[in-house]
């Protein structure tokens, strides 16, 4: 089971910018004195949580986080300008660890949370902080203080946004396999998935959502039935289900209310969720007329109906888009 989204990442802050030497330069004035200006500072690596966030998907594409350096000192004692901070956004419930250590750096835990975690380099003094009574030209300038690296490991603790429910063999784990991460056993016999599985969608960059896969229901599951309801309180705090519906039941909308009326003897608040009904496996139906019927029958008992054939990659895209729509909404 994992139940824990990690990703490690390499992060820089910037170096501080040279301070320069140099010495003024005017008309009338054969020897000036030295005004070469101090380095700008390097950028912070500051981390803030995000609430839109859920995932550290994005983490597992982008591992490489450097903050600018700071610009060098410029003549007539001009400051380089200082690099801004590069600010990384996490969900929030992320915690951070030294890779190497596996010390715990910071638990991100509040929304709108920043965290520094890396100063950058403070800019070097110009040639005219070395100016003295018995040195008039000075000719030398501090160097910027140089970057900070760390290999850091983000660690979420997942909680399933929506959770798939349905008769054993309905496509759950396929569905899962197909549009997450996760790699449950598929098999063609009911009960295969005996305990719950989580997979991270993505939708697009920056946007995922988290999917529970738990294993069947049946007509009776409260008396124990099957694997019986014990599997549901993994998917009690799910924003929605997706109901996976074989398209080959032989009534399909009997089965449908059957699964419900199960999800209301365990709590009446599971049926208050709201569900998007999808008929699986329909690539092994000839003609769409069967589909077109039940999509319109389970619409007009008020729920969204899809049709999908996870085998042949039919539907889900639409299925992952409308998913996150009612997700967000
Ligand atoms: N042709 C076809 N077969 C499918 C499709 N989706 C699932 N199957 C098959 O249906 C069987 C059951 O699939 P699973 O994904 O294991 O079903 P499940 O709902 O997870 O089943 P349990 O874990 O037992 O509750 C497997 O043999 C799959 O290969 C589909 O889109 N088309
Ligand atoms: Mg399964």
């Amino acid at each position: 089971m994992r139940f824990l989204d990690e990703a490690t990442i390499r992060i820089q802050s910037g170096s501080g910018g040279p301070g320069r030497v140099s010495f003024r330069r005017a008309k009338f004035v054969p020897k000036g004195g030295p005004d070469g200006g101090d380095g700008g500072k390097g950028g912070d690596i500051i981390f803030v949580t995000d609430s839109g966030l859920s995932t550290l998907l994005d983490f597992r594409y982008t591992r490489e986080y450097k903050a600018k350096n700071g610009e060098p000192g410029g003549t007539q004692l001009k400051s380089g300008a200082s690099a801004c901070d590069l600010r990384i956004r996490v969900p929030v419930g992320t915690l951070l660890r030294d890779q190497k250590t596996g010390e715990v750096i910071v638990d991100l835990a509040e929304s709108a949370q920043e965290f520094v975690a890396l100063k950058g380099g403070r800019g070097g003094k110009g040639n005219h902080f070395f100016k003295r009574s018995t040195v008039q030209a000075p000719q030398k300038a501090q160097p910027g203080e140089p970057s900070q690296l760390k290999e850091i490991t983000l660690e979420l603790k997942l909680l399933a946004d929506v959770g798939l429910i349905g008769l054993p063999n309905a496509g759950k784990s396929t569905l899962i396999s197909r549009i997450s991460n996760s790699k449950p056993k598929i098999a063609d016999y009911p009960f295969t998935t005996l305990v719950p599985q989580l997979g991270v969608v993505k939708v697009e960059e920056g946007k995922s959502f988290v999917v529970a896969d738990i294993p069947g229901l049946i007509s009776g599951a409260h008396q124990g039935a099957g694997l019986g309801l014990q599997f549901l309180k993994h998917v009690e705090r799910t924003k929605l289900f997706l109901h996976l519906i074989d398209v080959f039941e032989k009534d399909p909308l009997r089965r449908f209310s059957e699964i419900n009326e199960e999800l209301r003897l365990y709590s009446p608040k599971l049926l208050k969720k709201k569900q998007i009904v999808v008929l699986t496996k329909t690539d092994l139906l000839k003609g769409s007329r069967k589909i077109t019927s039940l999509l319109q029958k389970f619409n007009t008992l008020g729920y969204p109906a899809l049709a999908i054939s996870a085998v042949q990659g039919k539907g889900l895209r639409e299925l992952v888009m409308q998913t996150y729509r009612e997700f967000c909404s």
